[in-house]
């Protein structure tokens, strides 16, 4: 059965995602944000125990080879269905979560395929033999400003030719705009490097929120760095703590759609093994997600 002892293809994550869907009818609904190039669904899951409760919205392996993060966040899921732990009955209680486990299924189903470091999307290029765009670059938020995005379709960072460019992002755009009054915080799960980043990335001035993202972040990295790992996350702004980037999907949601707390949560490890984070270490990247999460949500609901 499904687990978290090793990685999984896009098939057996969703045949995963129906087997939670019919286990937990009155507290899932499965939800999809639209087709990929490719023409795979992509696909979503609402944890929800009553109505109109304060939203989360969590989207997961927006590049290809950051395999932990869907690994991380089927597993997060899943607790939030089965846990008898106080702490995480009242994530799942209070909330109402919208989690994509995998954004970038073309993407994906190839770095198992074909090339395991593979980080774009799949949309061949009309002029060059290139593949694909870096998602995380083609949101429309200071599209290709200042820098770290790339308009060579042969980059790892190739933003598009517009926003909005890739199927991908205009059905994610069109589908988080659809719910925007229902969520509060957007988080996008990325590897590697063990950081917390606040908005901006596309500049290094620092959004107006930024001393009550840090305490947010400060609560993150105190709480994961407290497990017995003692692993540490660095928490700043994705352009002071990591470099400038810009049109991503975070600064979207946090300037387009006027959200207050947004944040990229980049998981193990520091660069020993990178984005081939061994499966041995997933469960504990897990532990500490949670263990973070909790703090997040803490701070953020005592901070208004
Ligand atoms: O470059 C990225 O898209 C992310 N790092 S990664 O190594 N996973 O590719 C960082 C995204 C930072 N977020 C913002 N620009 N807001
Ligand atoms: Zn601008
Ligand atoms: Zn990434």
């Amino acid at each position: 059965g499904f687990g978290w002892k090793r990685y999984y293809e896009l098939e057996e994550i969703e045949a995963w995602l129906d087997s939670i869907l019919a286990a937990y009818p009155s507290v899932t609904e499965g939800f999809t944000i639209g087709k990929s190039f490719e023409g795979r669904t992509i696909r979503g899951i609402k944890i929800s125990h009553g109505t109109n409760k304060p939203g989360i919205f969590i989207e997961s392996n927006i590049h290809a080879r950051e395999w932990i993060t869907s690994a991380t966040a089927t597993w997060f899921i899943n607790e939030l269905l089965s846990s008898k732990q106080t702490a995480v009955r009242s994530l799942a209680d209070n909330y109402d979560w919208y989690i994509v486990p995998v954004f970038n299924v073309d993407g994906f189903e190839y770095s198992h395929r074909k090339d395991r470091m593979w980080r774009k999307t799949r949309q061949p290029h009309p002029t060059n033999n290139c593949i694909g765009v870096d998602g995380n670059r083609n949101f429309d938020s200071h599209f290709m400003e200042n820098g770290g995005a790339s308009d060579n379709p042969c980059s790892e960072t190739f933003a598009g030719a517009a926003p909005w460019s890739e199927p991908e992002t205009k059905a994610l755009s069109d589908y988080v705009t659809s719910i925007k009054d229902k969520f509060n915080v957007y988080l996008s799960f990325h590897s590697y490097g063990q950081w917390l980043l606040t908005p901006y990335g596309h500049t290094m001035v620092l959004p107006p929120n930024y001393d009550h993202l840090q305490d947010i972040g400060a609560a993150f990295a105190g709480a994961i760095k407290s497990l017995p790992y003692a692993t540490e996350y660095v928490h700043g702004s994705t352009a002071t703590v990591l470099y400038v980037a810009s049109g991503s999907s975070v600064d979207w949601a946090y300037n387009e759609l006027d959200k207050k707390v947004g944040f990229t949560i980049e998981y193990r490890d520091k660069g020993r093994f990178g984005f081939l984070l061994p499966p041995a270490q997933i469960l504990p990247n897990c532990e500490e997600l949670m263990a973070g999460m909790i703090a997040l949500i803490d701070k953020t609901k005592q901070l208004g």
